[in-house]
Parts: structure tokens; sequence; C-alpha cells
């Protein structure tokens, strides 16, 4: 079967590479700054074949290069774990900085928390350097979406991504309530170590 990035693989691939190395290099301008690290860590994926299959079908959409690339605008998924709140919105405005990036969408789920507890702050950008194919046909832009989140919202977000996989929950409401607790605890505990880091930095 043809990969449904059409003959994009490898444009889709270096684009990842480039904005990941941007990054990478605004950390490093960070941490020879302030000495303190810009995120605890960064992952990041072409979504695979797939995942990204299913997500045309769960759309409606045809499995096609232009539904992956276009209509679809997690191909390119970044995610930047960093120790405390403020670090969140300092990427942020970097990531608005950048030349030949341009942010078509935001999600603040950190302040606007999702029922479930969910807090992460979304981000999708628009690669603006257009990439042909080896045809000369050209899709457009490829788009990245990145998440940016605390090590807390991150912890709390993996073990609930895992329990949604576990069918066989007997009482589902106290699942659910429970574990908003416990986002909630987190996101108390995000706000202490910010206002700790805040007094150590107001003695400097
Ligand atoms: P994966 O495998 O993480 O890439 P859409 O992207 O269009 O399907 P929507 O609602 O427009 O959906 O996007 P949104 O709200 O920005 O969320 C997309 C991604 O955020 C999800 O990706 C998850 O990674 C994460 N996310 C959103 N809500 C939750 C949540 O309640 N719990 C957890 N653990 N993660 C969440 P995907 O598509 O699930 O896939």
């Amino acid at each position: 079967m043809d990969s449904i990035y059409g003959s994009y693989g490898p444009a889709l691939q270096a684009a990842l590479e480039d904005i990941i190395g941007r990054i990478r290099a605004y950390s490093d301008d960070i941490k020879a700054k302030t000495g303190e690290a810009a995120y605890e860590h960064l992952i990041y994926r072409i979504k695979s074949e797939g995942s990204m299959r299913e997500k045309c079908d769960r759309k409606g959409l045809p499995q096609t290069a232009y539904s992956a690339l276009h209509d679809i605008r997690d191909a390119i998924g970044i995610r930047i774990v960093c120790c405390f709140l403020d670090d969140i919105y300092r990427a942020i405005d970097f990531l608005k900085s950048l030349d030949g990036v341009r942010v078509v969408e935001e999600k603040d789920y950190i302040r606007h928390v999702k029922p479930n507890g969910y807090r992460s702050y979304h981000v999708i950008l628009e690669l603006e350097e257009p990439y042909e194919d080896v045809t000369g046909a050209n899709p457009g832009h490829f788009y990245a979406e990145v998440q940016l989140r605390t090590i807390a919202m991150d912890s709390w977000a993996s073990l609930e991504h895992q329990m949604k996989y576990k069918h066989d929950i007997k009482n589902p409401e106290l699942i659910v309530r429970e574990l908003k607790r416990c986002a909630d605890e987190l996101a108390s505990c995000d706000v202490s170590m910010q206002t700790i880091r805040n007094l150590i930095h107001a003695q400097e």
C-alpha cells in the first residue's frame, strides 16, 4: 500500500527536523542566558500511517495525502514538557516569534481546563516554507501541532490515556471524579512550585 503521505514523507521529516533544531537552539540560548533549562524534555513524531488512516476515517475524510497534510493538522506532533508554568508561556512566545512560522490556532486547556481535568496548551503551527514533491506538485504548507505542558500535567495525561484503554471499568463515574481530583491537585502543585521559584528568584 502507498504511503498516506504520498511522496511528501521525506519533506515532512525535513520540516520536523528543522523546527526541532530551532526549538533546541532556543533551549540552548535560554540555558546560556539564565542557567536554567527552557524545558524538561521534548518529544516529537510523524503520525504513524495507521493512526493517520484511522483519523481520516474517523473524520469522514478520504485517505489521501491532502487530507493527511491539510485537513488534519497533526501529521507533525511535538510535545514540550516544561518544569514550570511560566516556561510554557515563554516557549509559546518563542514559537510565535519564529520566522516562517505562523500560529494558526491556539487552545489554552490550562486556563480553560477540559471537564475531565486535562490541561495543556496546544498550538497549531503553519510552516510557511512550501514543500514540493518530486513531481513538482505542491501540497502547500505543512502543519505541526505543539502541545506544551508541565511535568505534572504530562504525568496525568499519560496515565489517563493509558486508563482510557481499559474497557472493563465497573464504576466510571467514580474513576472520572477521582481523575479530575488528581488533575486539580497536580495543578495546585504547579502553582505552588511556580511561586517557590519566584520567591527564590526574588532573593537573587
Ligand atoms: P495522539 O495519539 O495523542 O496524537 P483532533 O486533533 O481534531 O482529533 P481536537 O479535539 O480538535 O481533536 O484536538 P485537541 O483538543 O487539540 O486534542 C488533540 C490531542 O490532545 C490528542 O491527540 C491528545 O494527545 C491530547 N488530548 C486532548 N484531550 C485529552 C484528554 O482528555 N486526555 C489526554 N490524555 N490527552 C488529550 P489524539 O488525537 O488523541 O492523538
